[in-house]
């Protein structure tokens, strides 16, 4: 997923503090089950407390760097191992509170949208209001708690700072070791209860609070997401090469999508939930309980072509407040080209197609995603438009998550 604002660690750094905590560990125990039911009353589903130490991740994190798993995600490369190490990138920082928000919208209609190939598939964390802002505004809120809590023990140094999918930090491994979920073979943390439908955030914290404990379940011998995976962007069980990914095609490259994955995104237009609706893990993951992401209703099982017809100005009115807007028209009418290159033979869409290449809304870069969509659409049978992967996905969503399906 996009940091909204990549890995800015300009911030000043203020009141760090490695002075020894005054409170008991009574008082810190007391505070932590404060903590958790504060967290519960902004609206987080789970809250769990780790340690910083990160240090059995730094070799993997490497690994995946020298791999070029992260493709032009140059900001996953910077700032050397400060990911894996919470207190350099936050003097002071003892603990790390780990807070779940879940995501998953009501009906959700994954199998109904992946069937059709002619609506556009928009993954399901992104269909409602951006998450990034209000996660960490409601982090900052927590935050706030704390230190006023803090105060009237006499404690006034409390220093923290809310992170969001924005700092160069290891979240996942980070809520691992919070409690709040195993690692899945796909690399998410997904929870026995609660499935994988869920953001993460952290609040940096210099308090050295009681930990919790990790959860001990595991994958077994489940491999469904591995195998599942369209673009075989599962390298390896926890390993995901960006450069393959769905996602990373769809939102976080800003040039052209190479040709080989192009067939093999089929409709989905802006991020992908394969990995995640195969699992049988979220066969029991609950709705969200936040309205806001709840999908705004032009981007409920959306046609296509009257999405590749928006013009600009639409678009960012239609995606205001939206994570969507910020790739902008170019690289949404881009990954759009190619699903309407996918979808099945149609005059309608080489009209479209064509009469979108005379606007002047699109560059050499969407031009030549046009060209190949044209002629994906005149070399195709008609209805042949459903890889035989993706069949198989939707019979498991239909049996696995009927409620969602
Ligand atoms: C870069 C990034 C991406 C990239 C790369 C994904 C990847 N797997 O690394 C792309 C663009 C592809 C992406 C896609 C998605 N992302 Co993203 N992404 C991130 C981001 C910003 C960094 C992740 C990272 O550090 N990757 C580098 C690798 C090396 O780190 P890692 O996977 O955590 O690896 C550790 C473990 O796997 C572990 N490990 C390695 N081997 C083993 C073996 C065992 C046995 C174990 C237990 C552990 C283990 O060690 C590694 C550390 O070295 C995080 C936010 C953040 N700051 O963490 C969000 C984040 C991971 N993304 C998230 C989401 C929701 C998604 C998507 C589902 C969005 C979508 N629907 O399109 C997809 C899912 C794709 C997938 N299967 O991963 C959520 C995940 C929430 C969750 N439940 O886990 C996060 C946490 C954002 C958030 N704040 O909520 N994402
Ligand atoms: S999000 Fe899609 S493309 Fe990426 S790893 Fe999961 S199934 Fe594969
Ligand atoms: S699909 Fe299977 S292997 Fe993949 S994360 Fe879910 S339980 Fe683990």
């Amino acid at each position: 997923m996009t940091p909204t604002t990549p890995t800015s660690i300009t911030k000043p750094l203020t009141k760090a503090t490695a002075k020894p905590c005054p409170l008991t560990a009574a008082q810190l125990t007391e505070l932590s089950k404060h903590i958790k039911s504060w967290g519960k009353a902004l609206g987080f589903a789970h809250i769990g407390v780790a340690d910083i130490d990160l240090s059995q991740h730094e070799a993997g994190l490497q690994h995946w760097l020298d791999n070029g798993y992260h493709g032009e995600m140059n900001y996953m490369a910077s700032h050397g191992m400060m990911r894996a190490r919470p207190n350099e990138l936050h003097p002071g920082t003892l603990r790390v509170i780990c807070a779940r928000m879940d995501y998953l919208p009501p009906e959700a209609g994954f199998a109904s949208n992946l069937t059709d190939p002619n609506l556009g598939y928009i993954s399901r964390y992104a269909g409602g209001r951006d998450y990034h802002k209000m996660i960490r505004q409601r982090l900052k809120k927590l935050g706030d708690k704390i230190t006023e809590h803090c105060n009237t023990l006499g404690i006034n140094d409390t220093d923290f700072r809310p992170f969001v999918d924005s700092a160069p930090i290891l979240e996942r491994p980070l809520a691992d070791k919070a409690g709040l979920g195993w690692t899945g073979k796909h690399s998410l943390i997904l929870h026995p209860d609660a499935g994988s439908w869920f953001f993460l955030g952290e609040l940096l914290i210099n308090l050295p609070l009681p930990v919790d404990i990790p959860i001990k379940a595991d994958c077994n011998t489940c491999v469904a997401c591995i195998k599942s995976c369209p673009t075989n962007a599962i390298v390896e069980p926890y390993v995901v090469d960006a450069r393959r990914c769905i996602s990373y095609l769809t939102i976080e490259l800003q040039g052209a999508i190479p040709a080989e994955f192009r067939p093999l995104i089929g409709n989905r237009i802006y991020g992908c939930d394969d990995c995640q609706l195969v699992c049988p893990v979220n066969s029991k993951a609950p709705l969200t309980a936040e309205s806001d992401f709840h999908t705004r209703q032009a981007l409920v099982q959306p046609e296509l072509i009257t999405l590749f017809n928006w013009s600009e100005a639409v678009f960012l009115r239609q995606t205001e407040g939206s994570a969507i807007r910020r790739i902008g028209h170019k690289r949404w009418l881009r990954n759009i080209a190619i699903a309407l290159g996918n979808a099945p033979a149609n005059p309608e869409i080489i009209a479209a197609l064509n009469q979108r290449k005379l606007s002047d809304e699109v560059d050499d870069m969407v031009i030549e995603h046009i060209d190949w969509a044209i002629t994906q659409q005149q070399q195709k049978a008609p209805l042949d438009a459903i890889s035989r992967k993706t069949q198989r996905v939707i019979r498991a969503i239909q049996k696995g998550l009927p409620r969602d399906a």
